[in-house]
């Protein structure tokens, strides 16, 4: 089983244009508490390299396209996020990396907390660590 989760989203477009709707209890499975933008990034620049502790959050390029690569510290799967209908949810303990922007690339992300740099796991060897010691305490 593929360990990348996509959300399908309804396209609402009618002739006068497009629409979709990320609504939390609806089609985002948790609290949004913050959404952020990335957009204006190079085609040669990574970004992401981190994981973290208790964040969930829902990825969804509104327009062009990067490719979001997932890591459980077991497996690793990448997916080109290139539609506005189609977001893929990162769950806790994930490292990922975006890359591959598309020059009109707009990566929209709806995060279930707020900002706080202490969720963030930056160095891919306490990435290994903290999973080992999730795994040890569920034994
Ligand atoms: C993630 C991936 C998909 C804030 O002050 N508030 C915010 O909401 C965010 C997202 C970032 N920042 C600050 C923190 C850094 O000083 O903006 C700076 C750049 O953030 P960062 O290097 O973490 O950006 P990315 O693109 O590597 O990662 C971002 C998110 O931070 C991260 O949670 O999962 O996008």
């Amino acid at each position: 089983m593929s360990m990348v989760n996509l959300i399908s989203f309804e396209d609402l477009s009618d002739n006068r244009g497009g629409l979709v709707s990320y609504e939390e209890s609806r089609n985002i499975p948790f609290p949004i508490k913050r959404v952020y933008c990335i957009y204006n990034v190079g085609s040669d620049v990574a970004r992401g390299s981190h994981a973290h502790k208790e964040l969930q959050q829902v990825a969804v390029c509104i327009q062009g396209s990067c490719t979001m690569l997932l890591d459980n510290g077991r497996e690793k799967e990448s997916i080109v996020l290139s539609s506005p209908y189609v977001g893929v949810y990162i769950g806790r303990n994930v490292w990922r990396v975006m890359k591959n922007f598309s020059k009109d690339c707009v990566l929209v992300v709806l995060a279930s907390k707020l900002y706080d740099e202490s969720d963030y796991i930056r160095t891919y060897d306490k990435f290994l660590n903290e999973l080992k010691v999730g795994q040890d305490e569920e034994r």
